[in-house]
């Protein structure tokens, strides 16, 4: 077997090395690259990429590349995403489970032989700043070469994640195209095979398999699979918080620092309120992070947060400088783009804020027909953190930066107020199993459809959602209540009686960020209302604003005992799991509105 450098002198890591040649034995590749995550190493991955014709360098964007996906691999699957608990139970109403020995069965037959031909690559990463005592590493084995020079910009990977590593152990992730290729044959451009896909996450082995899908989610085992999914499962059993949370700081006029984190599901705008430029005069906003936040209590009793990630994989189509000029600037330079249009030199699509160029490459590499998306609507870019204008130096910070607010929020055109603040940490939580999101045209299925989301994890809890649920309130028992952050419920996509939205949002945004960091100080009122607190009209920044008061805080009671109705309903499927201070809620809220 053929390696780039001598397994022993990469790793003395016995259990590490172990696994690596039981991979080699079992995948059958026919070279091995050990990585170092060094930046020559990724050029030279890159440039055999070009080579072969699989990347596309971009002359307008230095450092970057177009590549588009075989049409069947463009986005996470679901359905055959699995959570392999010893007990059905332990997976939960919302995920789909297989009983660990059967699924294990199933991956001998998948990876026996899978990367033949191919190079198999190690990926050592990091998850959170070096040096910290919440980050923790994971080794993804792979044969994509496009999953090595993604993780290089989406995790501290190679030599420095080995040293955080030491003798420790660490989460596996195997990772495999599905496509063996025989002596002589000619590879495609974006192997993948969608017949035989599978995500595979054992919980408490906590190891992560994956087959048959090069795409992001599918791929990329240090996000979804690891930082969500496989460390929800840890969180609960260490004492604290996995979670799908952006985290930004702000600073008010006066240079007062409060860091806010957030849940939305997908199509609501994470991305741009993470990277938000405040309409607000004197006020600041700066990024930690965009998809995923670790937050644990810290020893002065307050809730801390980091990102494990180091990186942006961020939906292209309606990033523009518009809805979100710091992203625009983010990905100037060192960025991947997948599956968007490509011009001359350039990248384009829906909603850059510019006209189709001339002469464009749809998604699919064909010229584009002018009528369907020319960037696929799940098109993204790959881009490091650092990159970002407005990065916030803390986010390297190995202690994390300490949360004073958390905000969960969906798409919600009535029933919802642009912000409710909790009542308590239980009806905060209850505010966060409550989230429910309308679809939009991005998400496959019915569009305007009303799809419940709790705490934007449902695609993303590592076990049992009810126990998960369960977990968050016992986090509240953990610390006094004036240490707890305070939770919120945001909506920024109510719309009038004509469909207009009410709300400006982006940048307009600030003013409901304002009263929260003021209620954090506790320098703002609160108005108590059946469904939580409201800022009064005079508490709300709303200089300059044609919008008015009453529409966007309006509680229709019939709507909110139809939707307590639903809310009901939909609790009932975690059963014994569902826990009985989220029932009070329920119940109280039930009397609150009669
Ligand atoms: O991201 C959005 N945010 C959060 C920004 C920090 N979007 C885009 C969602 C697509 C992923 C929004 N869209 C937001 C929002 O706050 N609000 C809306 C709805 C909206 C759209 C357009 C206008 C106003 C509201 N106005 C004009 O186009 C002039
Ligand atoms: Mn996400």
């Amino acid at each position: 077997m053929q390696f780039n450098v001598p397994l022993s002198e990469w790793t003395t890591h016995a259990a590490l090395s172990k696994w690596i040649e039981e991979t080699i034995l079992q995948c059958q590749p026919a070279r091995v690259h050990l990585c170092v995550g060094s930046n020559e190493e990724v050029d030279q991955i890159a440039a055999q990429m070009v080579e072969a014709g699989i990347l596309v360098p971009l002359a307008k964007r230095p450092g970057s590349y177009w590549c588009h996906s075989h049409p069947d691999d463009v986005a996470r699957v679901e359905e055959s995403t699995f959570i392999c608990s010893e007990k059905k139970e332990d997976a939960g109403p919302t995920n789909n489970w297989k009983e660990p020995s059967e699924m294990k069965q199933h991956l001998k037959s998948l990876f026996a032989g899978c990367m033949q031909g191919r190079t198999l690559y190690v990926i050592p990463y990091c998850m959170g700043p070096l040096g910290s005592p919440l980050s923790r590493v994971g080794i993804e084995i792979t044969d994509s070469p496009y999953v090595v020079i993604n993780m290089h910009k989406m995790t501290r990977m190679g030599r420095q994640a080995l040293d955080q590593l030491k003798n420790d152990p660490f989460i596996p992730g195997l990772h495999s195209v599905g496509v063996p290729l025989k002596e002589g044959q000619q590879d495609e451009p974006w192997p993948c095979n969608p017949k035989q896909r599978v995500i595979a996450h054992f919980p408490e082995e906590k190891s992560i398999f994956s087959f048959g899908s090069g795409y992001g989610g599918n791929a990329l085992l240090g996000k979804k699979c690891f930082a969500l999914r496989i460390a929800s499962a840890m969180a609960r059993e260490q004492g604290w918080l996995a979670e799908h949370m952006l985290i930004l700081g702000l600073t008010n006029p006066e240079g007062v620092k409060k860091y806010i984190a957030a849940a939305f599901p997908s199509a609501c705008g994470k991305t741009n309120l993470a990277m938000i430029m405040p309409s607000l005069p004197g006020w600041k906003a700066e990024c930690v992070g965009d998809d995923i936040a670790w937050m644990h209590i810290g020893k002065d009793g307050r809730l801390y947060a980091i990102n494990p990630e180091a990186g942006f994989f961020g939906v292209a189509p309606g990033t523009s400088m518009k809805t979100n000029p710091m992203a625009m600037r983010t990905i100037e330079k060192n960025s991947i783009f997948t599956n968007t249009a490509l011009s001359d030199g350039d990248v384009w699509w829906e909603g850059i804020g510019s006209e189709p160029p001339e002469a464009l490459t749809s998604w699919l590499g064909t010229p584009w027909d002018g009528k369907s998306p020319a960037a696929h609507p799940n098109s993204r870019f790959t881009v490091p953190m650092t990159q970002c204008p407005i990065y916030d130096p803390a986010a390297e910070d190995p202690e994390g930066v300490p949360i004073s607010a958390i905000l969960f929020g969906g798409r919600r055109h009535n029933v919802m107020p642009l912000v409710t603040e909790a009542l308590s940490w239980n009806h905060g939580v209850f505010l966060g199993a409550s989230l429910s999101s309308e679809t939009t045209a991005a998400a496959k299925g019915e569009i305007g459809k009303l799809r419940h989301d709790p705490f934007a994890m449902l695609p993303f809890c590592g076990y049992n959602m009810g126990d998960y649920f369960a977990h968050w309130i016992d986090i509240g028992k953990h610390t006094s209540a004036s240490k707890l952050p305070r939770i919120y419920s945001v909506n920024w996509y109510r719309k009038d009686a004509e469909g207009k939205y009410i709300w400006p949002g982006f940048g307009e945004n600030a003013r409901v960020l304002k009263w929260i960091f003021e209620r954090a100080s506790d320098k703002a009122p609160a108005t108590t209302t059946p469904i939580g607190q409201i800022p009064p009209q005079e508490a709300l920044d709303l200089s300059g604003l044609q919008t008015d008061y009453d529409s966007l805080f309006s509680i229709d009671k019939d709507n909110w005992k139809k939707e307590l109705q639903d809310l009901k309903e939909y609790f009932q499927r975690f059963g014994t799991h569902f826990p009985k201070e989220l029932a009070r809620e329920l119940h109280h809220l039930e009397e609150r509105l009669k």
